[in-house]
């Protein structure tokens, strides 16, 4: 653990590094208690630096340093000095070559980042500081080096030794090992490093390339789970093929290779060649994994094969240029997907995780720009903002540019900066050039922080035929600023007449019309736009597919909310009218609520869900995303108070409502959908997700009606579907009923067949862990006892305490703060072995200025418990010390 006081790093500090890798040759021996690492550096002054030769100072943490050698003279340890992040020497010449041979322990490697073991595997993480873990470095993603790496390690156990690049030797050693040697031909930084060594089963296939090149494709698994690639297979060749269509970036390397490993902070890794993987975000089929596993799947194979161009060939000058290269590829992931299934309901989803997850971000204690000006710790920031804001600001230069200006900036932006670590202003410059335009407002978007409101008004003068909207927009402060300048925000928007049809667009000063959807770009703090030739009062369709990350407003009465959700054009809006619908008719239920009224619904929100339930013609997955209320996480986020309370009993109360009101037809699509899925074999495509999606949610408020023909509805799918999708929904619904007996022998059944698939078992997990039935933190801890729980393991952590902590608002925040002393508790415990877990799940806690004083004591309580706990590592510190501050 550190003994440094944990500093804050700034933006404007940036400097060029002093001295230039040109070559790193590295060799890993790998032993069951130690692991030896040798690298050879070939170094040089940097010549943007100027002259002279100052101290080289090298990352390093945790290494035991064995030797060092600098211009082929073995250094004493008066030569150099060694701190505890740091190894400084004192070059003699421009060039020269620095040797040093470390003891590591990824055995003992809790953190899992560097070199670490997940079960009997050996794996890496460094992205972003994790390199230093592994040898002494410029660890810095400006330093780009050509690697090449031989892995040595005894071979029964460790039949499979990969790195990045292609292979280029093997051979067998002494003593029952052997070694292969990688070599990267492209220059890359130390993030990018990637080293496996396990006993490992493959799946492969080939890929043609634009020009005709033959790649191998090749995903690594443990043995029991080779049944389980094919799904990530198709998605990495629709990847590589949709990249060449849509972007004209080709693979480069003869060689892709994905890596699944059971313990991983996060996702995946976007390694050069070799990207490692959480095994939840590889492994799929049918009887195993859920629609959406799926779908998460595809699209983050896709995420992480898109790094190659937008991240590793271009990649990143410093940390806080993060977004350059994460919101970029989540906007290109994004099209992926849109393409590969129903483009509204991706939009749709990633709108709703957007509003609820990333606002509350931008709301809170840890609220940052897209470009952060400063952190404490790079860890904290691989955050909603830099992902989701960040492709949100790529998604509104794409919809500024259009598609074709969009593929000029991004065709340049490659070609420009190919082989270079830059900054977002290169991306901003080289979309300018492509198009010439100037961006530099938009770049506001880059630099400030906060959620920008925009307060619509209309007016519309019959004489004159004329309609005005007026935009007024603010942006609230935020920990970094008081002030905000203005944004360029695009709003995309169309108006409707009192039938429902489009009305042509025609601005003041222009000669004619444009359209019937078009995007203004709002500027200024107040601007009005004026609509002519307008010959009734139309009601506007306003940022339509979400064209901006602001929180628009517009006084829409619920009328009006109902004429949109089925006369508008823009499916999204659509979704968007029934969301707004529902808000204003629950915050009528909370208001009910917290004054001891009694509930009544407005029958409106029954009727304008009949009419979406009883539309044969929509698409079904829009219809089961219509029919999903708002979440208590969104109904959190957009109360000024939130009344924990009230938000659930409203919400439940509304769902039991509709479910009763809507029952036949609800019944009537839930039959329909479960008779085809039992003559219908599995296929993970959209069609089929969108009718299990109608299908699921059917169920879970049909269940809500407690008639006996619905249990046996749900037992009959949890007892007979072959595919997770069914079979979880149905656990779920029973999971969260009255129906004792039935709960629990299906959970009991569920885990005795899975018990040995530990993916299976975090959805168990999830499952209890989500039920807000009376006694969850009791459920919750009594399972972290049972035998497949292990706190040492990221899923696991996130599957229950994860579930618990951020979907299971009514028990976490019990108003005796049982739930936060819990969490509290977890996170000094996760602190002491796996930091950036401890700090991820420290996120429910820093949102304690949402609640209720009484609450807010109680969290801001466990807050102080956890900062007084110890020696934070400094991803705990940062979140905490912000929270408190
Ligand atoms: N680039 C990695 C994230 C690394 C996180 C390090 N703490 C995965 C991704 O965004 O593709
Ligand atoms: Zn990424």
């Amino acid at each position: 653990m550190r003994t440094e006081q944990p500093k804050m790093i700034y933006l404007k500090d940036y400097q060029a590094p002093e001295y230039l890798i040109d070559e790193t040759h590295l060799t890993f021996e790998l032993f069951e208690d130690h692991s030896l690492v040798h690298a050879q550096l070939v170094m040089r002054r940097n010549p943007a630096r100027g002259a002279g030769l100052p101290p080289l100072v090298l990352d390093g943490q945790q290494l035991e340093l064995l030797a060092v050698t600098l211009a082929d003279k073995e250094l004493s340890a008066d030569d150099y000095q060694l701190s505890e992040n740091h190894l400084t020497l004192q070059p003699t010449s421009e060039t020269f070559t620095v040797d040093t041979s470390v003891k590591i322990h990824p055995e003992t490697n809790t953190a899992l980042e560097g070199l670490y073991k997940s079960g009997t595997m050996f794996c890496t993480q460094c992205e972003a500081e994790g390199f230093r873990k592994i040898t002494y470095y410029l660890d810095r993603p400006d330093v780009m080096s050509k690697f090449t790496t031989t892995v040595v390690a005894e071979q029964h156990s460790y039949p499979v030794l990969l790195s990045n690049g292609n292979p280029i030797a093997s051979g067998p050693g002494e003593d029952g090992r052997h070694w292969a040697t990688w070599e990267d031909p492209f220059m890359k930084p130390a993030y990018l490093f990637a080293l496996v060594a396990g006993d490992l089963w493959c799946v492969e296939d080939t890929f043609t390339t634009m020009t005709e090149r033959t790649v191998a494709l090749r995903i690594y698994v443990e043995p029991e789970n080779i049944d389980k690639c094919q799904h990530a297979m198709n998605s990495l060749k629709k990847s590589m093929r949709w990249d060449e269509e849509v972007y004209g970036r080709e693979y480069d390397l003869d060689i892709f290779m994905i890596v699944a490993v059971n313990d991983f902070n996060m996702g995946a890794m976007e390694n050069k060649g070799l990207n490692i993987f959480n095994s939840s975000a590889v492994l799929a089929r049918a009887e195993t994994a859920t629609d959406a596993a799926h779908q998460r799947v595809e699209a983050i194979v896709a995420h992480e094969y898109f790094h190659n161009w937008s991240g590793n060939r271009v990649t990143c000058r410093d940390w806080f240029q993060l977004s350059l290269k994460e919101g970029f590829t989540v906007f290109r992931d994004s099209g992926f997907s849109a393409d590969m299934n129903s483009a509204t309901v991706k939009r749709i989803q990633d709108v709703a995780y957007l509003r609820t997850h990333q606002f509350a971000e931008d709301a809170g204690p840890m609220a940052h720009a897209v470009r952060p000006d400063s952190f404490i710790e790079i860890s904290n920031f691989y955050t909603l903002t830099v992902y989701e804001k960040g492709s949100e600001v790529v998604g509104m230069i794409h919809t500024l540019l259009g598609a074709v200006g969009f593929r000029k900036g991004s065709d340049l932006y490659f070609d420009r900066h190919d082989g270079q670590a830059v900054t977002c202003d290169d991306f901003i410059k080289a979309m300018e050039d492509a198009n010439g335009v100037d961006l530099t407002q938009f770049k506001r978007w880059y630099s400030q922080a906060g959620t920008p409101r925009l307060a619509v008004s209309e007016s519309y003068d019959a004489a004159a035929k004329t309609y005005s909207l007026t935009f007024r927009q603010s942006c609230p402060e935020t920990p970094d600023k008081v002030e905000k300048l203005p944004f360029v925000i695009p709003v995309e928007l169309g108006l409707l007449d009192s039938k429902g049809n489009e009305i042509a667009l025609r601005l003041a000063g222009e000669a004619s019309a444009q359209g019937t959807t078009r995007v203004i770009s709002v500027t200024e703090a107040e601007q009005t736009f004026t609509f002519v030739d307008i010959s009734e009062q139309p009601l506007p369709s306003l940022l339509r597919g979400f064209s901006a990350p602001v929180k628009l407003s517009f006084p829409y009465n619920r009328d009006q909310l109902m004429f949109l959700m089925q006369h508008d054009s823009d499916g999204f809006n659509r979704w968007d009218a029934g969301q707004q619908l529902s808000v204003q008719v629950l915050q009528e239920l909370i208001a009910q609520q917290q004054k001891g009224e009694s509930l009544v619904l407005d029958p409106r929100l029954v009727s304008a869900l009949r009419t979406v339930l009883s539309d044969e013609s929509l698409d079904q997955a829009m219809v089961a995303e219509m029919l999903s209320l708002p979440g208590e996480a969104y109904l959190t986020e957009i109360s000024e108070v939130a009344d924990v309370d009230a938000i659930h009993i409203a919400r439940e109360f509304a769902r039991k409502q509709l479910a009763d009101n809507l029952f036949e037809g609800l019944w009537l699509r839930y039959q329909a959908n479960r008779d085809l899925s039992k003559k219908t074999p599995y296929v993970a495509e959209a069609e089929h997700f969108a009718r299990r999606a109608l299908q699921n949610i059917a169920l879970s408020y049909l269940m809500l009606s407690g008639k006996p023909e619905v249990l046996a509805a749900a037992l009959e799918q949890f007892d007979t579907s072959d595919n997770m999708t069914e079979r979880l929904t149905a656990l779920a619904v029973l999971v969260n009923s009255p129906f004792d007996e039935q709960k629990d022998q299906a959970l009991a059944s569920f885990a005795e067949q899975f018990k040995d698939n530990p993916l299976v078992m975090d959805q168990w997990f999830s499952v209890q862990a989500g039920s807000t039935l009376p006694g969850g933190l009791e459920r919750v801890k009594a399972l972290m006892q049972h035998p497949a729980f292990n706190i040492k393991n990221p899923n696991k952590v996130r599957a229950l305490v994860g579930a618990f902590a951020g979907q299971n608002l009514i028990n976490f925040h019990a108003a005796d703060g049982s739930g936060y002393r819990f969490l509290a508790d977890l996170v000094i415990e996760l602190n002491g072995f796996n930091p950036q877990i401890a700090s991820r799940q420290l996120a429910p806690l820093t949102r304690w200025r949402k609640y209720d004083s009484a609450r807010q004591a109680l969290m801001k309580g466990e807050l102080e418990r956890i900062r007084a706990s110890g020696q934070l590592s400094s991803d705990v510190y940062e979140v905490v010390s912000k929270s408190l501050a």
